[in-house]
């Protein structure tokens, strides 16, 4: 009997599915967090509306919402001034790759360790045993070889970059969270195993780099294999229920025919539309942005990580795993729990291939400079998420004075507010600092398309001023509408960070 068959006749006679108990309400923490700093306690209550959560984890939610006000208040407080959300409200982030087939994967392993700082990086797996004669020129033949050569190169840096950011992990840390994913090794399975059980109220990211063919079986795969082997439909749906995928789809079965579902996955790979794969345009969008050059900017005389970034892809800058964490970045703009809000890694929406699922994937366009078109939804962002990978190489061979850092945006008041159609909506982003002590630039934008007012353009007056203020549009009924601040310094490279506030506009 085909396996969907007989776990769909196990898991239909089980009452619940066990997905409520892992909500993932440190999610929800992280979330009100951003909302939190420097603002009123009752935004805590705000977020997602919960009528858009599915019922489990909006079940959930109710109960976990004491404490996260309390959690908030207390935040509030104490990092009113600091940039980043404290260790225990950092995302959890597993990834696996296969580093040895095509070289895009160094290419997004050097930027992706130039951001270990943003989370708590649980692993990275490197699931290839042997490199790809001719496409891979890697002098090191080994998935893990590969990757932990980039590693040496991290920590010969790392004395610079904590100089930069003090929460850049330690080489030896990211070494021993290091392993192979082999067909004949176990320890890919046992760290994800060990990281999903792990008594940490945050649930666990995992991102497949779009593992191709001569990599082993993926081994979240494996992992789910043998817990449901292991522990029964329920153990599995309570372990499924810790994962939050940005990923490549690599789970078989895992992925549509054994419930549960996963409560959340973004696919930033696909799909293909208008005859072109989403990934493979992160070269086209980005290589070159804002005068970007990869041998200037990478490659030369920023360290030993940047030389190891390689050039040898079908695409020039390829990077084609990259966005799967670029949406995981705290910059004021992504939301992790938010594909359609859009983001350095593009805009996204619900994928119809799996209707009723908290699946997304890159489907969306936005109308920017006179065009609608998917790209957009990256392009809008490109050169500022360009820059700052320029200063993150700057860190690696510069010490403080010497290089730029991003300014931290700040909005007065709530960052969710109800306004009645005709009032006037105060923006207030004059609290925004900068480490650097640099003039900074204020740009407020409405971003149309991640709301859902559809009416004539909503005007903002003095745009680019720290303080704006527009008129609340005309409705029939309640719309959401997103105003995005863009604070950027005025710094070499130039850097921004974002806030964002979302309004909902009640007809008079
Ligand atoms: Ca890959
Ligand atoms: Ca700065």
């Amino acid at each position: 009997m085909p396996m969907r068959h007989r776990w769909a006749e196990i898991v239909s006679i089980l009452p619940v599915t066990g997905q409520a108990e892992a909500p993932g309400g440190s999610f929800q923490g992280w979330r009100n967090l951003l909302a939190c700093q420097g603002h009123s306690a009752g935004f805590c209550y705000e977020g997602r509306p919960e009528s858009r959560i599915k019922s489990p984890m909006a079940s959930a939610l109710q109960r976990i919402r004491k404490p996260i006000v309390h959690t908030c208040l207390l935040l509030g407080l104490l990092v009113g001034g600091l940039v980043a959300a404290p260790a225990a409200e950092r995302l959890r982030l597993l990834i696996e790759t296969d580093a040895g087939g095509d070289p895009d994967d160094e290419q997004s392993l050097v930027r992706f360790l130039l951001y270990a700082s943003e989370w708590d990086v649980e692993g990275i797996i490197a699931n290839r045993s042997e490199a790809r004669p001719g496409e891979n020129r890697n002098p090191e033949r080994t998935g893990l070889g590969i990757v932990r050569r980039l590693l040496t190169a991290y920590g010969q840096c790392h004395t610079n970059l904590s100089q930069h950011d003090a929460r850049y992990p330690t080489l030896d840390y990211l070494w021993q969270r290091t392993v192979a994913g082999y067909r004949d090794t176990d320890d890919a399975v046992q760290l994800i195993i060990a990281a999903a059980d792990r008594a940490d109220p945050r649930p666990l990211w995992y991102s497949d780099w779009g593992t191709d063919n001569g990599a082993a079986t993926n081994n979240l795969k494996r992992a789910f294999d043998r817990v449901l082997l292991e522990r029964g439909p329920e153990g599995y749906a309570k372990f499924k229920g810790r994962l939050r995928l940005s990923s490549s789809d690599k789970f078989g079965g895992h992925t549509g025919e054994i419930d549960p579902p996963f409560t959340f996955w973004v696919d930033t790979w696909r799909p293909e539309m208008n005859g072109r794969r989403w990934y493979h345009r992160f070269s086209a969008l980005t290589s070159q942005a804002g005068g970007f050059d990869l041998e200037r900017d990478i490659r030369t005389g920023h360290g030993p990580l940047g030389a190891l970034y390689p050039t040898n892809t079908t695409h020039w800058g390829k990077e084609g795993d990259t966005a799967s964490f670029l949406y995981l970045i705290p910059n004021g703009l992504n939301h992790p729990l938010e594909p359609a809000w859009g983001g350095w890694a593009g805009r996204y929406g619900l994928n119809e291939t799996f209707p009723g699922r908290q699946y997304y994937w890159a489907n969306q366009a936005d109308v920017w400079n006179g065009s609608t078109n998917r790209d957009n939804t990256l392009a809008r962002w490109a050169v500022h998420l360009q820059n700052d990978f320029k200063a993150r190489l700057d860190w690696c061979v510069s010490d403080f004075a010497h290089a730029n850092h991003p300014p931290v945006a700040r909005v007065r008041g709530a960052l969710r507010r109800t306004v009645t159609t005709g009032e006037s909506v105060t923006l207030d982003g004059r609290a925004s600092t900068d480490p650097d002590g640099q003039a900074l630039r204020f740009d407020w934008q409405v971003y149309s398309e991640a709301g859902t007012y559809r009416g004539p353009a909503v005007e903002i007056q003095q745009a680019n001023q720290a303080q704006a203020s527009l008129v609340a549009p005309m409705v029939g009924t309640p719309q959401e509408l997103h105003l995005v601040l863009a604070v950027t310094d005025t710094g070499k490279p130039a850097l921004t960070r974002y806030q964002r506030v979302v309004l909902t506009v009640r007809p008079r």
